[in-house]
C-alpha cells in the first residue's frame, strides 16, 4: 500500500499561449474604446435628464436626432462591451493565481485597482442590461448608481491604463517590442479568437440594434423592444393603465390644460384643438435605447406661451394627470419650449392620440430623453 502523501494547496498551471499580454493589450484597447463611447454617451443623458443649473435654460434642441443616436450609441456599446470584457477577463484571469498574491505596497494597489476596474465594468453593463430589459430586481434606485459607478469605473480605468502604459506600448504592435520582450506575434491562433470576438460583437449588435437603427429592425432579435411594435405603431412603456389614467370618455369630458403665467388661462380639449396645429416628424428615444420616428400633431408649445405673455427667457414645468410616477413632472428650458418643434401633440400619425401615448395630449420635443415626452399632461407653468 502507497503512504498517501500529505496533499499541498496546487496552483492551476495555464500554458495558453493566447493568456498574454498582445491578447490582453488588443482585447483590451476594443474594450477600452467602446467604454469610452458607452461614458461620454452615459454623461450626455445624464446631463439632458438631470441639468446641472447652469446649462438647463438652454441645452440645445437640435439635432432633432441628437439624442436618438447618443443613446442608441450608449446601449449599443454597453452590448458590443459585454463579449469583448468576457474575453478580457479570459485572457488575464491566470494573472488571479500568481504568486506570492501581494508583492508589495504598490502591487497591493495595481491588484486593488483592477479588482475595483473588473467589479464596476461588470456592475455597469448587467445593470444596464437589465435595465434595458426593464427589470429592476435590486434595492437601489438604478439611474443614479448607474451614473456613479460609471465614474468609478472610468477612474479605475485611467488608474489602470496609467500603470499598464509600458506593457501596452510594448504589445501595441503585431510585433511586441520595446523593453519587454515577450513571444507575443500574432500566430493563427490569436488571429481566430479576435476573428471569434469580432463575430460576437458584431452578433449581439446587429440582433439589438434595429431598436433604434430602423433599417435593421427586421434583425432585431433578442432586443426587448422593436420600433414598430405597439399601439399607433409605437412602443410604450408606462401604460395609461399603469400610470392610473381613465377611459377616454371620461377623461375627455372632464380634462382641461391649465397654463399658467403672467395671464392664465385654462383650455377645454375642443378649443385646444382650434387654435393653430403643427406638424412634425420626430423620435421618441428612450433611455433604455429604443427608439422610433413619428409623425406628430398639435399646438405648439411657444404659442401657448405666447398666449399667457410669457417672457422669452421662461423655463416651463410640465406636469401630468397621472397620479404617481417618476415621470410625472418635467421642466423644460427656454430653448426647447420655444423651439418651432416642440408640441403638446394631440395626434399621433394623423389619428388622436391612444389611451397609452398620452391622450389627450402629450409633450413631443426634438432631441430630449424618451422620459422628458410627458404624457396625459394638463398643467403648463412658466416658472
Ligand atoms: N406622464 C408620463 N409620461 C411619460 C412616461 C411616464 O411614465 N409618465 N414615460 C416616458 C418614457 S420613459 C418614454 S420612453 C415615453 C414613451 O412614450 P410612448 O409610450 O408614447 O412611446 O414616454 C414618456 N412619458
Ligand atoms: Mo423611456
Amino acid at each position: 500500500m502507497t503512504p498517501r502523501l500529505p496533499r499541498r494547496p496546487s496552483l492551476p498551471v495555464f500554458s495558453g499561449a493566447l493568456h498574454d499580454a498582445r491578447t490582453a493589450t488588443v482585447t483590451g484597447r476594443l474594450l477600452a474604446a467602446a467604454v469610452a463611447v458607452c461614458f461620454v454617451t452615459g454623461l450626455v443623458s445624464h446631463v439632458l435628464q438631470h441639468p446641472p443649473a447652469w446649462p438647463a435654460n438652454g441645452l440645445p434642441s437640435r439635432p432633432v436626432w441628437g439624442y436618438r443616436v447618443s443613446q442608441g450609441l450608449h446601449v449599443a456599446s454597453g452590448i458590443a462591451a459585454v463579449p469583448l470584457l468576457l474575453t478580457k477577463l479570459w485572457a488575464v484571469y491566470p494573472r488571479l493565481f500568481v504568486r506570492p498574491a501581494v508583492r508589495s505596497v504598490r502591487h497591493a494597489l495595481e491588484r486593488l485597482s483592477v479588482a475595483v476596474l473588473v467589479a464596476s465594468a461588470l456592475f455597469e453593463l448587467f445593470t444596464g442590461l437589465l435595465n434595458i430589459a426593464q427589470w429592476y430586481p435590486w434595492p437601489f434606485s438604478f439611474v443614479p448608481v448607474h451614473y456613479a459607478v460609471g465614474w468609478l469605473l472610468m477612474g479605475s480605468l485611467l488608474l489602470h491604463l496609467a500603470v499598464k502604459a509600458p506593457e501596452i506600448a510594448a504589445h501595441w504592435g503585431r510585433r511586441s517590442s520595446g523593453t519587454l520582450a515577450l513571444p507575443a506575434e500574432d500566430g493563427p491562433d490569436r488571429r481566430s479568437l479576435l476573428a471569434a470576438v469580432g463575430a460576437a460583437v458584431g452578433a449581439v449588435t446587429v440582433v439589438t440594434a434595429g431598436q433604434s437603427v430602423t433599417p435593421l429592425r427586421h434583425l432585431d432579435l433578442l432586443a426587448p423592444r422593436h420600433p414598430g411594435h405597439g399601439p399607433q405603431g409605437l412602443p410604450v412603456n408606462r401604460t395609461a393603465a399603469a400610470a392610473g389614467i381613465g377611459p377616454r370618455a371620461e377623461v375627455r369630458e372632464r380634462w382641461r390644460l391649465t397654463v399658467t403665467g403672467p395671464l392664465p388661462y385654462t383650455l377645454t380639449l375642443d378649443e385646444l384643438a382650434a387654435m393653430e396645429q403643427a406638424r412634425v416628424t420626430l423620435p421618441i428615444a428612450c433611455v433604455e435605447g429604443w427608439s422610433a420616428s413619428a409623425e406628430w400633431s398639435g399646438v405648439r408649445v411657444r404659442d401657448l406661451l405666447e398666449r399667457t405673455a410669457a417672457p422669452p427667457s421662461a423655463r416651463i414645468r410640465v406636469t401630468s394627470m397621472e397620479r404617481r410616477g417618476a415621470y410625472r413632472v418635467m421642466e423644460m428650458g427656454r430653448t426647447h419650449a420655444r423651439d418651432p418643434l416642440t408640441l403638446l401633440a394631440l395626434r399621433l400619425h394623423g389619428e388622436e392620440l391612444s389611451p397609452d401615448h398620452g391622450y389627450p395630449a402629450r409633450i413631443i420635443a426634438p432631441n430630449r430623453p424618451g422620459v422628458l415626452q410627458t404624457k396625459w399632461v394638463t398643467r403648463l407653468e412658466v416658472l
